[in-house]
């Protein structure tokens, strides 16, 4: 059933024009419609049921059950991520909340478009300790962009309505929609969607001040060692095509963050590569020796800039473009802050830069690029490719990367250094193919993200980068896909550690690994059997290639290849914490 956002708008019209008589519960569901929804994962409970029996009764939304609400969240978080649009989430009160808590705060750190609705205990039992009450708008309200508990049926169409265009406007994020059974049950007279909502304290900025950008441009044009660095805000704002006139306009260096990936093509030559705490060697010194620095949709994370002191002893000017006035000199005192949507800011830049008189300084750019080159040159990515005796979990992410640059693939990635090594050896060209949590860091999303991409692009191909810690934290919704046909393909490089832990303890911590080694491992082939999919174990590097082409055959399986990695592989360079960004560990012989 494939309906287009039309049809779905129209089954969310008043029947022949009449107001009607509605349950919260349907007006719900006429909301979602109207928002044109097509897929809600949630999982169902005493709160909820009315909205569940309002579900029953339609056929344009697919509701997909999960098997764990936190895996709800993190599959609507995951289409999110891939398409654009808002992705929906319903859980039961008291434990489908709580449960839900992770996947919410793991969106809200990523700033990703979502409306979760949570069931309630009635009205008149809220505050009463009823049964599965808790309270979902405290617990939730560090988390979320913004939250609401509906207390009247009369308030759920418009109170919908802002839910979505909060989500999705501005700084993108969640939004808590918190709905007690009564207000689902009662009936109200609904005379149809809003079709616009205003709110007068809730204006986020679009355009950027144009005398901002022209002082911008100035310094832009007059660098001698500029440098891009781009984030999140760059795939969150649509801006791709931007970015990449305006890097190919000017011939300057360019890098993203972990979550900008994809925003720039990964295998121009004018990217660096990924920056910051295990970015590259030029990405990492470029950023310190940069004269003019052009921040955009990036926050300055801890984990790109390193320690800020070592970062602020060498000058450079900053713009920072970032729709959220509250991100810009949040940890970074910034010269030319740019509140607006990135879209409109870059191409009214380009615009100008296209008017102006004044080109970039070609000498000074070109021995720019010389030193760079020379950082390039250090080949920092390199390892032990010819290894015949282990499994390099490198040489999978390659491996798999040559085999699927040419067709459109999804890249999913649990927590640790498999998701680090996804990261570094795998060239992301596109925007929204590179899937991961990066702000919260949460271990468990790999096969929920993979699950709900799936669902929205099925002629995609979805890979599941994980290890075998975090596959074990959502392993449960193997089910699911089997439930609802979602054929992922799961990469589990498994090096019997809980890897990342393991090398901090190996580099800050002397070498005591303290439980960071992790007995007692399921079966993982038995075990994707006893789920309906097929299972592969991979232990000699020669088994590689083909265990991937096999797996990619089987097009309509859900495929969990386990690949025995080097379990004593760490994640190079590294910048140790405290250290500045230049400071990078670059190989074993660096401990
Ligand atoms: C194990 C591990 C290791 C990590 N190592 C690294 C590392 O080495 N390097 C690295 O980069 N990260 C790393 N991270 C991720 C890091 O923690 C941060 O999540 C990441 O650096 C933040 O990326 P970002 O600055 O692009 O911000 P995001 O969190 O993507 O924020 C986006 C910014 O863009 C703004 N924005 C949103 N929409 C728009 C719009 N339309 N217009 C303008 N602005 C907009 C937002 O306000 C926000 O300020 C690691 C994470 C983990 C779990
Ligand atoms: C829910 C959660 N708990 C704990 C952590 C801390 N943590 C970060 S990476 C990691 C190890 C992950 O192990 P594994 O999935 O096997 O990946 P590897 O590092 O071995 O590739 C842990 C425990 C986390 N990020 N998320
Ligand atoms: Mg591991």
């Amino acid at each position: 059933m494939e309906m287009s956002k039309a049809e779905l708008a129209s089954a969310a019209a008043v029947t022949g024009g009449q107001t009607q008589e509605l349950m919260g519960a349907e007006v719900l569901v006429k909301a979602l419609q109207a928002e044109g929804v097509k897929y809600v994962w949630g999982y169902p409970g005493g709160a909820v049921l009315y909205i569940y029996d309002a579900f029953y009764k339609q056929d344009t939304i697919q509701h997909v059950l999960v098997r764990h609400e936190q895996a709800a969240v993190h599959a609507a978080d995951g289409y999110a991520r891939a398409t654009g649009d808002v992705g929906v989430a319903l859980v039961t009160s008291g434990p489908g909340l709580t449960n839900a808590v992770t996947g919410i705060a793991t969106a809200y750190m990523d700033s990703i478009p979502m409306v979760i609705i949570s069931g309630q205990v009635p009205t008149a039992a809220i505050g009463l300790d009823a049964f599965q009450e808790c309270d979902t708008v405290g617990i939730t309200r560090p988390i979320v962009k913004h939250n609401f508990l509906v207390k009247d049926p009369k308030d759920l169409a418009l109170t919908m309505k802002k839910a979505f265009h909060i989500a999705r406007s501005g700084r993108p994020g969640p939004v808590v929609v918190d709905v007690p059974k009564d207000v689902s049950f009662k009936k109200v007279t609904y005379s149809g969607y809003p079709e616009k909502v205003e709110m007068r304290s809730y204006n986020p900025v679009r355009k950027g001040h144009g005398g901002q950008i022209r002082k911008a441009l100035q310094l832009l044009l007059n660098a001698k060692r500029p440098y891009i660095y781009t984030g999140g805000g760059v795939l969150l704002g649509n801006a791709t095509n931007e970015l990449r006139t305006l890097v190919d306009m000017l011939g300057y260096p360019v890098t993203n963050t972990l979550m900008g990936l994809g925003a720039y093509p990964a295998s121009d030559r004018k990217f660096l590569g990924m920056l910051g705490m295990h970015g590259t060697i030029e990405a990492n010194n470029a950023m310190q020796n940069c004269d003019v620095l052009l921040a955009v949709g990036a926050r300055f994370d801890d984990r790109v800039i390193g320690n800020p002191k070592h970062f602020a002893q060498n000058e450079r000017k900053i713009i920072h473009i970032d729709i959220d006035p509250s991100s810009i000199s949040k940890r970074v005192k910034v010269d030319i802050p740019i509140v607006g949507d990135v879209k409109d800011v870059l191409t009214e830049l380009i615009s100008m830069i296209r008017e102006s008189t004044t080109r970039p300084d070609a000498g000074a750019l070109a021995s720019w690029w010389d030193t760079i080159e020379g950082w390039r040159s250090k080949d920092c990515l390199k390892y032990d490719r010819g290894n015949k005796d282990v499994i390099k979990p490198q040489r999978v992410i390659e491996t798999l990367w040559n085999m699927t640059k040419d067709t459109d693939t999804y890249i999913t990635s649990d927590v640790g250094q498999h998701q680090m090594w996804a990261a570094q050896y795998y060239r992301f060209d596109e925007p929204r193919r590179w899937i991961n949590s990066g702000g919260l860091g949460t271990m468990g999303v790999g096969i929920p993200y993979a699950m709900g991409i799936k669902l929205a692009k099925p002629d995609s191909e979805v890979f599941c980068v994980t290890g075998e810690g975090s596959v074990q934290m959502c392993i449960q919704e193997l089910s699911t896909c089997l439930q609802y046909n979602t054929p992922i393909k799961i990469v589990s490089l498994n090096n019997r550690y809980l890897g990342m832990v393991r090398q901090w303890q190996e580099i800050e911590y002397s070498g005591r690994y303290s439980h960071s080694y992790m007995d007692a491992l399921p079966n993982f082939v038995k075990l994707a059997e006893a789920y309906g999919h097929v299972g592969m174990l991979i232990e000699r590097p020669q088994d590689v290639e083909p265990a991937l082409r096999e797996a990619r055959k089987l097009k309509d399986r859900t495929v969990f290849m386990d690949f025995r990695t080097d379990p004593t592989e760490n994640v190079f360079p590294m910048v140790k914490a405290g250290m500045g960004i230049t400071e990078m560990l670059l190989g074993s012989e660096d401990l």
